[in-house]
């Protein structure tokens, strides 16, 4: 008589609990073994005993970078729920959680794929394209919080997590928010677009609002773009969804003493402002009075702003106008 005892990734019938934050608490081991025994490569439809199953859609999952499709998908994937994203730019998903280890359940065989927990890069995940697959473990950590990222440059779907000894953290808050310039100084129709820092990265989101305290002075679109509207000082603020605040302080002035604004147009609504002395204004007056009478045949007009050459080409230009 032989015994013929097959090894290999077969799956249990898992009685199953669900949590709060809508985990479920595996009781049943791998084959109904002793101990924890999947291995990366198996089909692992339900989470072992000690360990939590997420879902890819559940609320603490925070996908970032475009071209991801959550779909519903009957009896293929746990929760009947796949997150995948086909197109190359490094997209991917956060989330924090509290535990001792890491399992990725995922069905796409993809060497590219990176798992970044704690702002330590792991191996990659690779695996054999199997639905419900465990295909990459982490080492084992502190029971505290760890932070997780997982993206590609090619391509990736996530079916589920499952997190020993723990749970899934809620999304992060925003912490604090801040701009790249306090200050700023501005002249009347000149722009800046100021940029805003949300902390922490992960934080679910990090979208700001831009307001002004006098729109009359400075304005300021959602963009942070700002636009001088007339001498005085206004405050520019970023405030986050979660009410965190950062401001700017733009002063506008107009015209510097002793200098004209020359304003110059040209096709296509294309303007460009110069402040110049009354000789520098002289200069190129010369200029554009000898060009037009045939006395030279320079065909531009050098300015210098702020050390850099700008070029105006004759033929370009409509018409022009000076502020005194
Ligand atoms: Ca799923």
């Amino acid at each position: 008589m032989f015994l013929i005892t097959v090894l290999g990734c077969f799956n249990s019938v898992f009685a199953s609990t669900i949590t709060s934050d809508g985990g479920e608490i595996g009781s049943a081991n791998f084959n109904n073994t002793a101990e924890n025994s999947a291995i990366v490569g198996c089909t692992l439809y339900h989470p072992e005993v000690g360990w939590t199953r997420y879902d890819d859609q559940n609320g603490a999952m925070n996908y970032f970078g475009s071209g991801w499709i959550h779909e519903s998908v009957n009896n293929r994937y746990y929760d009947e729920t796949i997150s995948t994203y086909k197109e190359s730019g490094g997209s991917g998903v956060l989330f924090r959680f509290k535990g001792t280890k890491l399992r990725v359940i995922s069905n796409l065989s993809d060497s590219h794929v990176k798992v970044m927990i704690d702002g330590r890069t792991c191996d990659c995940i690779n695996n054999n394209g199997v639905n419900g697959e465990l295909v990459f473990e982490s080492d084992t950590f502190q029971n505290e919080e760890h932070k997780v990222s997982i993206w590609s440059d090619e391509g990736f779907s996530i079916d589920a997590i499952d997190i020993k000894d723990g749970n899934i953290n809620t999304p992060a808050t925003t912490n604090s928010v801040n701009l790249n310039k306090t200050t700023d100084a501005l002249m009347t129709g000149q722009t800046d677009t100021l940029t805003a820092s949300v902390l922490p990265d992960d934080a679910k989101n990090k979208t700001v609002t831009w307001s002004s305290s006098d729109s009359s002075i400075a304005s300021v679109d959602n963009s942070g773009k700002i636009t001088a509207v007339k001498a005085g000082q206004a405050t520019i603020m970023a405030t986050t969804v979660d009410g965190k605040k950062a401001s700017c302080t733009v002063t506008v002035t107009d015209t510097p003493a002793g200098q004209v604004k020359l304003t110059i147009y040209m096709p296509s609504d294309i303007k460009r402002e110069y402040y110049l002395t009354q000789d520098q204004l002289n200069d190129f007056l010369n200029w554009y009075n000898d060009k037009a009478s045939g006395k030279t045949n320079t065909p531009t007009y050098k300015f210098n702003v702020s050390g850099e050459d700008q070029y105006i080409v004759f033929d370009k230009i409509i018409t022009f106008n000076v502020d005194h």
